[in-house]
């Protein structure tokens, strides 16, 4: 595997999700190997963050503001129950959720309960992207995941 190629088609392909505003391109992305942190809040200056997860490692939100949150797979979806993952959060506690690829799919995986993420695009690669968003705070609170081999 060559990260930084696969990387800079994943950062091009993110520009190209409708889901997804502009700005992310340019949020420098965050890499999530093994476990990690992913921050989202409601702050002035909050940037909707582009994460690499390699497949299999386990994501948790974490709130930089007082607020909660509950993120899912697009929320722009018309029909939130297609969500394959809902993690809520308040400051450092939150849920976890492990995500992989499966066969050119991405599967969340949520106290032993497994579902395919329907709106997943695959990238060059073997890779796939997953968007995401608060449903509390879906205009602002956004973000997506380049999920790697
Ligand atoms: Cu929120």
């Amino acid at each position: 595997m060559r990260p930084l190629p696969l990387l800079v088609a994943a950062c091009a392909a993110l520009a190209m999700v409708p889901a997804l505003p502009a700005e992310a391109a340019a949020v420098p992305a965050l890499l999530c190997q093994g476990s990690c942190t992913i921050p989202g809040g409601v702050l002035p200056g909050f940037l909707p963050p582009v994460s690499v997860v390699t497949s299999g490692s386990a994501v948790t939100w974490v709130g930089s503001d007082a607020a909660g949150h509950l993120n899912v797979e697009n929320a722009l979806l018309p029909d939130q129950l297609a969500t394959c993952f809902e993690a809520s959060y308040a400051g450092a506690s939150g849920a976890t959720v492990v995500f992989r690829l499966d066969a050119g799919s991405v599967v969340a995986e949520v106290d032993g309960r497994e579902r395919t993420c329907a709106s997943a695009q695959p990238l060059a690669g073997g890779a796939a992207v997953l968007t995401y968003a608060c449903i509390i705070h879906a205009l602002t609170m956004k973000g997506a995941l380049v999920i790697i081999p």
